[in-house]
């Protein structure tokens, strides 16, 4: 259960992070330069894993930062599911096989990047340059289990009132009440993620993500 809510809180939070166009020069790639890398590293990041990361951005031309998550709104560490496209495909690339604790510099093409578009920061075709930490990094959190556990009537969809009753569970956990404009408002979320044909359910397959077909 633990997992999937937080995925969901983290579809929630995560909402900066935008589609990128795909790489078309397959010549391009991330440059990974590891800083920093703890002693003790039993865990490494793969596809899939709910990661939780402060990064810093900057324009490789001139090393001007256009991106702090350590400054943006409240300034928690982001959560993102790595290599499902939450992120821009060069932060997929060059955030696979890290440790917890590990810091790294990437240098990211335009391909892997914003583009030839850019954005409101970032001009047309930029390398980009970023500085990552690493602080945690969790299996799974769209594993066919935590479906399950959410799938109360097991009929392999997920209601609205299903998704509630997990994410109340989660968020009641201390004994505080909350109203149902907090759930509705995160549940719209969720269903406007994950719930592609629009038919007011999650199906296994709208949900597994992965590529997986256990069920
Ligand atoms: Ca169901
Ligand atoms: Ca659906």
């Amino acid at each position: 259960m633990g997992f999937a809510v937080r995925l969901f809180l983290c579809l929630h939070v995560c909402s900066f992070f935008v589609d990128f166009t795909v790489a078309n020069e397959t010549k391009d790639e991330v440059k990974i330069e590891v800083i920093f890398k703890p002693e003790n590293c039993a865990k490494k990041s793969k596809r899939g894993d709910l990661m939780n990361a402060h990064y810093d951005g900057f324009l490789a031309k001139n090393g001007s930062q256009f991106y702090c998550s350590r400054s943006e709104k409240d300034g928690h560490p982001k959560w993102f599911v790595l290599g499902v496209g939450q992120v821009m495909k060069g932060l997929d690339i060059g955030m696979d096989g890290m440790c917890p604790g590990e810091k790294r510099k990437l240098i990211i093409p335009p391909s892997l990047g914003y583009g030839q578009q850019g954005n409101e920061k970032v001009p047309p075709n930029s390398t980009l340059i970023f500085e990552i930490e690493l602080y945690s990094v969790s299996r799974g959190p769209r594993s066919m289990e935590a479906f399950r556990e959410m799938d109360l009537d097991k009929d392999r969809s997920l209601s609205k009132t299903e998704v509630k009753k997990s994410l109340m569970i989660e968020y009641e956990k201390g004994g505080t009440r909350r109203d149902d404009s907090f759930y509705d408002a995160i549940i719209a979320d969720i269903f406007h993620k994950s719930d592609h044909n629009g038919d007011g359910m999650i199906s296994a397959k709208e949900y597994n993500i992965y590529d997986h077909d256990e069920l």
